[in-house]
């Protein structure tokens, strides 16, 4: 057996426990990257607010308050970013997408996640609910900065790191699946790392 990940043999050599958590492909990376397609958006809290549209009877919309008198959690994830870089033990606030979602009742078996700035990503309703996924609003215990998707950012990690998406501010409820930006543009619909599905066909 050997605990060497594919692409990781040139790299310093790393814990036997730890390299059971790194996906196929992948290594670590000591620093945070910032990778946006383009720029950051600023928007004052006081002009943000999250949405659950589509395939729901009656949209709803929460602002800042609402979003933050729900209950939020302190949780600790690995991420892995498709460019193959990996991160361990990220500590986090936010609120589960089991607590947003509790009371929507819909046809939907996927949503459109969508951002300022105009980035999306698709995602089956069954990863994002199950303690799988949260709105992200702290990071290593400060507010999340605006490059890392601050006020608030999606976050899906046993998913590649593009469909945890920056600076969020809805749910597009749909009866199907359908490729958001990145899926458009060769990257895998569901994309697992622990399957490498990194693009499409993989
Ligand atoms: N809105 C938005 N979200 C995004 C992106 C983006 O360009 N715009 N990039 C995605 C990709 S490809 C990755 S790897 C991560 C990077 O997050 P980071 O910049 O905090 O490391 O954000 C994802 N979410
Ligand atoms: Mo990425």
């Amino acid at each position: 057996m050997s605990i060497v990940n594919r692409g990781f043999g040139r790299r310093r050599a790393v814990d036997p426990e730890l390299a059971k958590r790194i996906p196929p492909g992948q290594h670590l990376v000591p620093d945070f990257p910032v990778l946006s397609v383009g720029p950051t958006p600023r928007r004052e809290l006081r002009d943000w607010s999250f949405s659950i549209n589509g395939e729901i009877d009656v949209p709803r919309t929460l602002n800042w308050v609402d979003f933050r008198a729900l209950p939020s959690e302190t949780f600790t994830t690995d991420i892995h970013c498709v460019t193959s870089w990996s991160k361990l033990d990220m500590q986090w606030e936010g609120v589960s997408l089991d607590t947003l979602l509790e009371d929507v009742e819909t046809e939907a078996t996927h949503v459109m996640a969508f951002s300022d700035g105009g980035y999306e990503t698709n995602l089956a309703l069954e990863d994002i609910t199950g303690a799988k996924a949260w709105l992200a609003y702290s990071f290593g215990g400060e507010p999340l900065e605006p490059e890392h998707g601050g006020p608030v950012r999606l976050l899906v990690p046993h998913l590649y790191f593009w469909k945890s998406a920056k600076w969020v501010r809805g749910l597009r409820l749909m009866d199907g699946d359908e490729p958001g930006f990145w899926e458009r543009n060769g990257y895998h619909l569901r994309g697992d790392p622990w399957q490498e599905e990194r693009y499409w066909g993989d």
